[in-house]
């Protein structure tokens, strides 16, 4: 018989939810263990040279560290429900909204998290034990905790982070009480990336799910449906298959325009930072981005977020999430590139697309430095 695939995450991990989500959609034989399990610790994770999960172990001995990475090799040996639209506006508004998932609600799911930890304590206590030893989980979660600030979440942000939490579900609600998914009657790689942070933290912490529940239950219902094995679809209109015509509809534009308002200024101001640093640095090709695996942030760039004085971590992984929608948005021709370009321009999302000579690619589980 042959074994499963073996997914290291846990239920209240951003990156592992994609993953896991996906997997279970393509219906394939596949267990989550947790990564205190002494064959993650003892075997995995010392291939992979960092802790962090969602890891994936093929049942053919191959480990795939990465959300992305993973969809992407079950995408290359035949998925029987490819993640990616045939369509290549579709297509290029799954991968952005796929970096709106990854990389801009970063921010919202770790405020929602950590600021609210006090009316949260017993469920998160729960959910991080299931991660770590006793008495260690407090430590990650101290850990956790210590990323807000290069997120972006002061005292002073906050009311506009949950302005913004409140303005994305009023935009995905008004789309997902008509259409099951964001491109039609199955998922895409847009849907898995917003499934990150609208899943694991947003969908399932009580503070934020509160609100999701009774402002959006829509968008709720998505998200168990995204998480099930099938379609999932008694209560919504049978549409299989992606919109016709290959179809962006307004109501998926109204999310792309929440997500430049979330994420724009601050997108160009680290793209800008990575730019700046690269060019300093000129790194070899397959050059680590950082000194250590476990280093990700290499720096503080100025920004704004929805109006006030922000400043925020930069990650190279960034770029890796980019440089995909890139790949899509240079796949567009003629009228095509043409709504491509007005809406990124309308979004505040222009820095996707611009001239730039870093380039960061994932070799042997980390983030190096890539030349041309
Ligand atoms: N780019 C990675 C990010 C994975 C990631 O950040 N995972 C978190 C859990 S959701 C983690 O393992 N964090 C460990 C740590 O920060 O120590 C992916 O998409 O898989």
């Amino acid at each position: 018989m042959t074994p499963p695939f073996i997914l290291y995450g846990l239920p209240h991990s951003l990156y592992t939810g994609p993953a896991r989500a996906y997997l279970r959609k393509q219906g394939l034989p596949m267990v989550e263990r947790s990564p205190r399990d002494p064959e993650f610790t003892g075997q995995v994770q010392p291939l992979i040279g960092r802790s962090i999960i969602p890891v994936l172990v093929t049942p053919d001995g191959q480990i795939v560290q990465d959300s992305i990475d993973i969809i992407d090799h079950v995408e290359a040996s035949g998925a029987r429900l490819s993640a990616y639209p045939e369509g290549p506006r579709q297509r290029f508004a799954a991968h952005l909204l796929q970096l709106f998932g990854s990389q801009g609600l970063l921010r919202s799911a770790m405020h929602y998290r950590w600021t609210y930890y006090d009316q949260q304590a017993a469920f998160l206590d729960h959910a991080f034990a299931a991660g770590a030893p006793a008495g260690a989980a407090q430590n990650v979660m101290r850990r956790m905790q210590s990323y807000l600030p290069a997120l972006g979440v002061r005292e002073e942000t906050i009311p506009l982070i949950e302005q913004g939490f409140a303005d994305l579900l009023a935009a995905l609600e008004a789309h997902l009480s008509l259409h099951p998914y964001l491109l039609g009657g199955r998922p895409s790689i847009g849907d898995y990336g917003l499934f990150g942070p609208l899943y694991a933290h947003l969908g399932r912490d009580p503070v934020p799910s509160d609100i999701m529940k009774r402002t959006a239950p829509a968008t709720y219902r998505w998200i168990e449906r995204l998480h099930a094995p099938d379609l999932d679809l008694p209560d919504m209109p049978q549409a299989e298959g992606w919109m016709a015509d290959d179809a962006v509809p307004a109501t998926v534009e109204a999310v792309v325009l929440e997500m430049g308002r979330e994420m724009g200024p601050e997108l160009a101001d680290k793209l800008a930072w990575l730019e700046a640093h690269y060019q300093r640095l000129a790194p070899a090709d397959g050059e680590p981005v950082s000194a250590k695996p476990h280093q990700r942030t290499l720096g503080l760039a100025p920004s704004r977020y929805r109006g006030a004085p922000d400043e925020v971590g930069v990650q190279p992984y960034l770029l890796y999430v980019v440089q995909r929608a890139e790949r899509a948005l240079r796949e567009l021709t003629g009228e095509d590139q043409a709504w491509a370009q007005d809406l990124l321009a309308r979004a505040g999302l222009s820095a996707v697309g611009a001239p730039r000579s870093a380039r960061v690619d994932r070799r042997n589980h980390i983030e190096v430095w890539a030349r041309a």
